[in-house]
């Protein structure tokens, strides 16, 4: 084995030059900075907001909480943290989930090693230095042998350019860029506009406050109960007792959480049958209510049985029925993601709360007093944008990061994302993306995800050192067939079929192309293991 300094070190290299250099202080970042750490290694990480928890330090909408179970929802590789750390919810909401990020940082002493309040505005690749040459916003430069992007999947946000937007007089907000302070709408009059898992989560809190509520929707979304509760003593004993048990079953699942599924087709059962096991999922809540058979997102004629369940659920909740109609979707049940929330369908029961369906005529402007639809003006104190996110590559587009010959990321991913394992990418030497286009990221629990990229790269860079390596590349065949399996697998799924974030269609000129793993969190387990038993198969290393 090489002596460290020797593989890594650079003869030019300041004080100012770090190992790895990681961006986005999430919860990948934050682990990758620890995984480079206890390997004796440099690294750095910078962070656009003032905190860690990514996600979680910026969508601090009223009503956020995760939608898959909080004990699952959290990090596995310290038993230690695993057993000290309590849940107080069965979905937490996001003050929880953010207080957990932020013991993370404190535990592990992370924050020394964290360059708050900067932004990455670009990352070049030196072919003579095998080196990574990243400027701040701030002007400054520092190069690293590594460079790993842990920028998130939902972490550029999406607001769309409304005629007369900068003429409201108004204040407006973004779900994905909540004031720190909170917002009170106690006597406001509120728009909303997007009926998305943001939107659903908010809408029923900010109903509470506002003087009136007009929600905008273009297309209406699928919505489970969550059935949120507060976790007790006892149920909260039996996890910690057998925590091995649970990441264990988890790892099993497509989706990398353990839920009860049912591989049995719905087709094969009578009515009474799966409209049972339907209600009995309705009552548990979550989003296990799509793992109630192995067909409903695989053939059209299953999904619709468990998309009538809930537009009956939806005719038999709201009471006007025109109302009702407007909330029902026409789409495939899963296609977007599913949404889970609390109280949404009956939200618009209140006299506060109206629906203005904007499917087949767009919002025509921004109003200085409000919104204008089929010429008609809503007038509005504040307007929420719950428009989602530039997905999957918005925030890794932000940046101007660029390869071999200088060529561009964003020029290579013209026509959508190619990725070798949704890890590395061909022309970017010693880049990493962590949860990048082409891994399971959004289809499966992320945390478990981060987790296992974070692993794959920090076992890849150990490799290196141990094998006297200073520079990995994906070679581009494999890059392809890996491009070529992730359509395939997309292909089988009924969520590849329409127009969701998914495959970047919210995104105006944006390629469609379906960009997360389909295959399964232990396909994509066993393929990186295969991948780094066969020598890192697919990458070249010099
Ligand atoms: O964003 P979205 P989100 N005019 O893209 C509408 C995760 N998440 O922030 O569907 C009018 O889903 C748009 O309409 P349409 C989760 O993975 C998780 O809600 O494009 N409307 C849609 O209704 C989720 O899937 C959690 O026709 C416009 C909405 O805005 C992802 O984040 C909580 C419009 C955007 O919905 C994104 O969710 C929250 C326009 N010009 C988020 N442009 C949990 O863990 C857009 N829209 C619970």
């Amino acid at each position: 084995m090489r002596e460290p300094g020797k593989v890594w070190g650079n003869s030019e290299a300041t004080s100012d030059d770090f190992n790895v250099i990681i961006v986005g202080a999430g919860f990948a970042g934050m682990y990758m900075l620890h995984r480079m750490r206890g390997m004796g290694l440099k690294a750095i990480v910078f962070e656009a907001g003032d905190g860690v928890g990514g996600t979680w330090y910026w969508n601090r909408y009223p009503g956020a909480r995760c939608d898959v179970e909080s004990v699952q929802y959290s990090y596995q590789f310290d038993k230690q943290l695993e057993q000290e750390w309590t849940w107080s919810e069965k979905y937490s909401p996001q003050p929880e989930i953010l207080e957990y990020a932020n013991h993370v940082a404190d535990r592990f002493d992370l924050r020394k090693d964290i360059c708050f309040n900067t932004r990455i505005d670009s990352a070049t690749y030196d072919e003579n230095k095998i080196e990574w040459e990243i400027v701040t916003d701030k002007g400054h430069t520092h190069r690293s042998k590594f460079c790993v992007f842990a920028t998130g999947c939902l972490s550029s946000f999406n607001q769309p350019r409304f005629d007369g937007i900068d003429d409201f007089l108004g204040t407006t907000y973004h779900t994905g860029q909540w004031p720190h302070e909170g917002v009170d709408f106690t006597d406001l009059r509120v728009g909303v506009v997007g009926t998305g898992s943001s939107a659903i989560q908010s809408i029923p809190e900010i109903a509470k406050q506002a003087k009136h509520l007009t929600v905008f929707q273009r297309t209406a979304n699928y919505t489970i109960p969550a059935r949120n509760a507060k976790l007790s003593e006892d149920y909260v004993r039996s996890i910690k007792d057998d925590y091995a048990g649970l990441r264990e079953r988890a790892r099993q699942k497509p989706a990398g959480y353990d839920i009860p599924l049912n591989s049995q087709s719905v087709l094969e059962v009578s009515k009474e049958e799966f409209k049972s096991e339907f209600q009995a999922r309705w009552e548990k809540g979550g989003t296990q209510f799509l793992a109630a058979y192995g067909d409903l997102l695989l053939k059209p004629e299953a999904n619709e049985k468990a998309a009538e369940f809930v537009k009956e659920m939806i005719r038999d909740t709201v009471e006007d029925p025109v109302v009702a109609e407007l909330l029902c979707p026409t789409n495939i049940i899963g296609c977007k993601r599913l949404c889970v929330d609390t109280d949404y369908y009956k939200t618009y029961n209140k006299p506060n709360v109206k629906l203005v369906d904007v499917s087949e005529t767009p919002i025509d402007r921004i109003l200085p007093s409000g919104i204008a639809h089929k010429g008609i003006e809503h007038q509005f104190d504040s307007i929420v944008f719950a428009t989602g996110f530039d997905a999957m590559t918005g925030a890794l587009f932000n940046i101007d990061i660029r390869g071999r010959d200088g060529r561009s990321l964003k020029e290579k991913w013209d026509g959508g994302p190619q990725t070798y394992l949704g890890l590395t990418t061909n022309g970017f030497p010693n880049m990493f993306t962590v949860t990048g286009p082409g891994s399971p990221s959004v289809l499966t629990n992320m945390l478990p995800s981060i987790e296992q990229h974070v692993n794959f790269i920090s076992d890849c860079i150990s490799y290196m050192r141990e094998n006297g390596h200073s520079k990995i590349e994906p070679e581009l065949e494999a890059e392809l067939n890996w491009g070529v399996h992730v359509n395939e697998v997309a292909d089988l799924s009924l969520r590849s079929t329409c127009a969701s974030w998914y495959v970047g269609a919210n995104v105006p000129g944006k390629p469609r192309v379906f960009t997360p793993y389909i295959g399964g969190f232990p396909r994509y387990v066993e393929r990186c293991k295969s991948v780094v038993a066969n020598g890192y198969e697919g990458f070249s290393l010099a």
